[in-house]
C-alpha cells in the first residue's frame, strides 16, 4: 500500500513537473532548508529554514556589497525559473505566483495571504542601500513559503534582486542547504 501511494505520488509529482517547473529540479529535499548565494556585482546570502512546526520559513537575509545606492530601496522576488547557464536574470520568468496573485499587489499586511508567495519585499520590505564596510541584515518569518509541491516550491528557482528603478539587477539559484 505505501509503495503505491509512494509510486502514485511519484507519478503526480512528475506530471506536475512537466507541467509546471523548477526546470532542473527533479527531488525535493525532505530537509527545508534552501539558500541563494550572491557572488557577483552583489554579494550575500539569503538562507531559508522550515520551522519545526512547519508553519512558517525563518528567513535570513544578509548582503555585503553591491546595494550601492543610498537613497533607493532595491526589491526582490523569488522568480519562477533558476537562472541559466549565461546568468541572464531577465531569463527567470515572473515572481513566484503559484496562486496567480498578479505583480504590485498592495502592500497592506492586513492581505498578506493575498501576497505573491515569491514577493518577499512586498511582504517584508524592500532593501535599502549601503555603505561600503556595512553589512544588511533582515531576519523575518514567511508562512507563504512552500517547500513540498512542485507547483509552489521554493527549491530550484532563484531569487531576483531590482535596482530602484525596478531593472533586474542580480540574480542567484535557490539551492537545498545553507550558505554562509
Ligand atoms: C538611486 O535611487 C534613486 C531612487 O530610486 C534614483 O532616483 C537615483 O537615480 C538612483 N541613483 C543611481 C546612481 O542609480
Ligand atoms: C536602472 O538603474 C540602473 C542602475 O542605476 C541603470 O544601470 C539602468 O540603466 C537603469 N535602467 C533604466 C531602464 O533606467
Ligand atoms: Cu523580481
Amino acid at each position: 500500500m505505501n509503495m503505491l501511494l509512494s509510486i502514485l505520488a511519484l507519478l503526480l509529482s512528475f506530471t506536475l513537473l512537466t507541467s509546471s517547473l523548477p526546470a532542473d529540479y527533479s527531488s525535493y529535499p525532505s530537509t527545508h532548508i534552501a539558500y541563494a548565494q550572491f557572488t557577483g556585482a552583489v554579494t550575500g546570502t539569503i538562507n531559508f529554514r522550515e520551522d519545526g512546526s512547519k508553519t512558517f520559513t525563518n528567513v535570513i537575509v544578509q548582503f555585503y556589497s553591491g546595494l550601492t545606492n543610498l537613497t533607493g530601496l532595491y526589491a526582490y522576488h523569488i522568480h519562477q525559473y533558476p537562472v541559466p547557464d549565461s546568468g541572464d536574470c531577465t531569463l527567470t520568468g515572473g515572481h513566484l505566483s503559484p496562486s496567480g496573485y498578479p505583480d504590485g499587489a498592495p502592500c497592506d499586511p492586513a492581505i498578506a495571504s493575498a501576497y505573491q508567495e515569491g514577493d518577499l519585499s512586498g511582504k517584508h520590505g524592500k532593501l535599502p542601500g549601503f555603505s561600503s564596510g556595512q553589512i544588511l541584515y533582515r531576519e523575518y518569518q514567511d508562512p507563504y513559503l512552500k517547500w513540498e509541491n512542485p507547483i509552489d516550491t521554493i527549491f530550484g528557482r532563484s531569487v531576483v534582486i531590482h535596482y530602484p528603478n525596478g531593472t533586474r539587477y542580480a540574480c542567484a539559484n535557490i539551492y537545498a542547504g545553507y550558505a554562509h
